[in-house]
């Protein structure tokens, strides 16, 4: 915890006023998406420079008080929660697009940026951030760039990691250190920046980082296909993307369209309903490449892999299916779902989904078992609902005896028990089932070098 002295000094480190501590401010910031921590910072910052941040480091090595960074609070791993009495370092007031490189094709950011408001301004240039998921209008490309951000358009573009040309970072000593100076070829020893990516906060603070755009697609067009089982979604993959140049393919249960229909503001993509849906999205450059997905489309129906399905014929249409993807997150939080973000090489997904599907099927009959995800990238979104009369306490406790059982078949399978959303304070202890000893061993070693008081975003990723 931090004394008031402590405080009073913080205040000189920033402008007046960017210091709270009243008890509704402590609420908002000390947390993210997720419900198992309780958020009790001691404090919030809000630094609007650089040097305020290197300040603010300074004084919390003097005086060996945690920072806990915070963006648009949108994390699912418990990243940005400060549970601790740590001192939230909040990046809303450095929220500027600071400079456009036509040439490049590249943004400086501030860590505060909206991951939405670097894509409009990318639009508004002709172009296109391609990094995408269902919090863009709220997360910021700080805390993007801390979790390595995936979402709907891996298959495609990648993850956050290929789209970052430099990043400013302050170290856990108040160092300032600019990593890779925006070059596209820089063979001078180790890339420090990727380091900094996936690292959630506890290496060094992000103060600025310069973004790469890429030519806008033109004329994207989804699909959205009925199929019977689980096992028919892979071949129905392999086929699309044996025609089609895919910018996503992603999958979901009935059980997740139902809820999605639930709302009411959504129509369904078809009249029949079936047990998983695929939905895909491409580029229709022309005539052919339209027809060549029909062709494909009528091939998977004659091979029984699908039963109906639709083909958006307009932008209207294209965002009404995407509804049905990307609002599950948002409306099944209503239950208090348990999430799991794990992910196996794209081949192994049927036979690894099977195992799991089976084990937490056979000892939690009574429990509402959601599927959907990025199946084109490997990455499974398993979130079990928590049941109406299951106390909350309870329900997380039956959900971590199926955690051990998810990652023991995620580590016969080699795949990794946080895809996209990183570890945090949810999958910390997990780590083993994806990170052996050494690499531990080896992160924990990195992470003395760059923040030897172990002041930053302490007891994340390992404890
Ligand atoms: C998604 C969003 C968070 C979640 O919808 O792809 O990454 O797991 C998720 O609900
Ligand atoms: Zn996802």
């Amino acid at each position: 915890m931090t004394t008031p002295a402590q405080i009073e000094e913080l205040k000189t480190l920033v402008e007046p006023g960017k210091v709270l501590t009243d008890a509704d401010s402590l609420e908002t910031y000390g947390k993210d998406w997720t419900k198992q921590y309780a958020p009790a910072p001691s404090a919030i910052v809000f630094p609007k420079t650089t040097e305020q941040v290197q300040a603010i480091v300074r004084w919390a090595n003097q005086h060996k008080i945690a920072l806990v960074p915070s963006g648009g609070r949108t994390g699912l791993s418990a990243a940005a929660v400060a549970a601790n009495g740590e001192v939230v370092v909040s990046f809303d007031y450095m929220n500027r697009i600071v400079e456009f490189n036509e040439y490049d094709r590249t943004v400086v950011c501030q860590p505060g940026v909206v991951t939405k408001q670097l894509q409009l301004f990318a639009e508004e240039k002709g172009l296109y951030y391609p990094v995408d998921f269902a919090s863009s209008g709220s997360s910021q490309i700080g805390g993007n760039i801390g979790t390595n951000a995936g979402g709907i358009k891996v298959i495609r573009y990648g993850m956050t990691r290929n789209w970052v040309a430099g990043l400013k970072v302050v170290t856990g000593t108040g160092e300032l250190l600019e990593l890779n100076r925006d070059l596209i070829k820089n063979a001078t020893g180790y890339d420090l920046r990727q380091l900094f990516i996936g690292a959630e906060g506890t290496l060094g603070f992000v103060v600025e980082a310069t973004m790469r755009l890429e030519r806008a697609p033109k004329n994207l067009t989804a699909m959205v296909l009925g199929t019977p089982d689980f096992d028919s979604i892979m071949p129905v993959l392999h086929a699309f993307q044996g025609k089609l140049d895919l910018t996503a393919f992603e999958f979901f249960s009935d059980r997740c369209l139902e809820k999605i229909l639930g709302r009411g503001d959504v129509p369904a993509p078809f009249e029949s309903r079936t047990p998983f849906y695929a939905l895909l999205e491409f580029e229709a450059l022309n005539e052919d490449v339209a027809n060549e997905a029909l062709a494909t489309f009528e091939h998977c129906v004659e091979q029984g892999w699908v039963l109906d399905g639709v083909m958006s014929q307009s932008q209207q249409q294209l965002e009404n299916l995407w509804k049905l993807r990307e609002y599950i997150s948002e409306t099944i939080s209503h239950w208090t779902p348990y999430k799991n973000d794990i992910s196996v090489t794209v081949g192994q997904v049927p036979a690894f989904l099977k195992d799991i599907d089976d084990i937490v099927s056979a000892n939690y009959p009574d429990f509402d078992v959601l599927w959907y995800g990025h199946i084109g990238d490997g990455n499974l979104h398993l979130n079990i609902l928590k049941p109406e009369a299951l106390a909350k306490e309870d329900f997380f406790a039956k959900c971590a005896v199926v955690n051990k059982w998810v990652f023991e078949i995620v580590e016969k399978y080699n795949g990794s028990i946080s895809a996209e959303h990183g570890v945090g304070m949810t999958k910390r202890d997990y780590l083993q089932y994806s990170r052996s000893a050494a690499e531990i061993a080896y992160m924990k070693a990195i992470k003395a070098v760059f923040d030897p008081n172990g002041i930053m975003n302490p007891g994340k990723i390992f404890a």
